[in-house]
């Protein structure tokens, strides 16, 4: 924080998004309001999930959904959440979402902000009761406020990022996001409706023992990918893999580590998405002094083509990301 003013832990996330909008000169508060239009769809969200479990069997205590309608998947329920908080709250113009096929123009002529977010990611992890996550990434619009949307204000580097965060709904639900001036982790406090600061000024460890990978593709990998996982057993690292990025994200992020979705036969670019998932948490890493890379080049400087394209991702603990590029790149051979 350039006032370099320490935050005291337990501040309200409102009470800091307040106090940090001085980052910003010139802000007209509208980032501001917009993180806060994000933080209550997470409260929403927040809720959503922990009833999910109840949901499938509602009849049971007569708790059908108010539509009355069949219980929604928790991915579609969380996207019309998120939609909704960000169109009414009127700061945003454009949104990407892994939910939608294409751009959702909100036609909000004083619209600033783009947004790009994955509602629920991990999804299929809701049925099993293991932690999910919500990514967004946060751009200025590149044309003029009030003109057409054009290709230019949706297809930017993540470099371009104004903010971006994820939420991560776990054995408690955490906010944790950065402008460009650090990042800082919010617990939200449920009998309150709050998020109370609680990981101020985050910084990832420069290295680690953790390495996550889902190693049942261990057969379609490239050779340096397999050298690297063989350094990281000779090194004697722990495998943890959720099968949830923000989770596994989160906890290599605070206790230092490597998350590793390379290109595999089934999914030649990896699997997950630039603009909604990749940028977002490279933007957050980079930020807490750690590494996202393609496993050629910064995550935040590939240039997008299209709105879901997909991205080999190695991120996390610095020293991790370089020795792992440094067997990708065929300069360190299996020993
Ligand atoms: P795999 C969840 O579907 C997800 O997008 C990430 O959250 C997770 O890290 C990854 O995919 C798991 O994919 O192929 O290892 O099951």
């Amino acid at each position: 924080d350039q006032s370099g003013m320490a935050y005291s832990v337990g501040t309200t996330l409102d009470r800091f998004i307040k106090s940090k909008q001085s980052d910003f000169p010139f802000a007209s508060g509208e980032l501001s309001q917009l993180l806060r239009d994000i933080a209550l769809a997470a409260k929403i969200v927040n809720r959503e999930t922990n009833r999910a479990g109840l949901a499938n069997i509602g009849g049971a205590f007569g708790q059908t959904n108010v539509q009355g309608e069949e219980q929604q998947k928790l991915d579609v329920i969380a996207n019309i959440r998120f939609m909704r908080a960000l169109s009414k709250g009127g700061e945003v113009c454009a949104i990407v979402s892994e939910e939608e096929d294409s751009v959702i123009d909100l036609q909000n002529g004083s619209g600033k902000y783009v947004v790009a977010i994955d509602p629920l990611d991990g999804s299929s992890n809701i049925d099993v009761n293991i932690s999910i996550g919500t990514i967004f990434s946060i751009y200025r619009r590149k044309t003029p406020v009030g003109s057409p949307i054009q290709e230019e204000d949706i297809m930017q580097p993540g470099k371009e990022q104004v903010a971006a965060g994820y939420v991560l709904y776990g054995s408690s639900t955490m906010l944790v996001y950065t402008t460009g001036f650090g990042v800082n982790g919010f617990t939200y406090e449920n009998s309150l409706g709050e998020f109370f600061l609680s990981h101020p000024a985050i910084q990832a460890p420069k290295d680690g023992k953790i390495y996550s990978i889902n190693e049942g593709s261990e057969l379609e990998w490239a050779p340096g990918v397999k050298n690297y996982v063989d350094y990281c057993k000779r090194s004697q690292y722990s495998a943890r893999y959720i099968g949830s990025l923000v989770a596994d994200f989160h906890r290599n992020l605070l206790k230092g580590g490597i998350y590793a979705y390379p290109s595999t036969q089934k999914n030649p670019n990896g699997k997950l998405r630039l603009l909604y998932e990749a940028n977002a948490l490279a933007f957050i890493a980079e930020q807490a002094g750690a590494k996202a890379t393609n496993g050629t080049q910064r995550i935040l400087d590939i240039q997008p083509e299209t709105l879901h394209q997909r991205t080999p991702l190695w991120i996390g603990s610095e020293k991790m990301v370089n020795e792992a590029m440094g067997f990708l790149s065929k300069k360190r051979e299996a020993v």
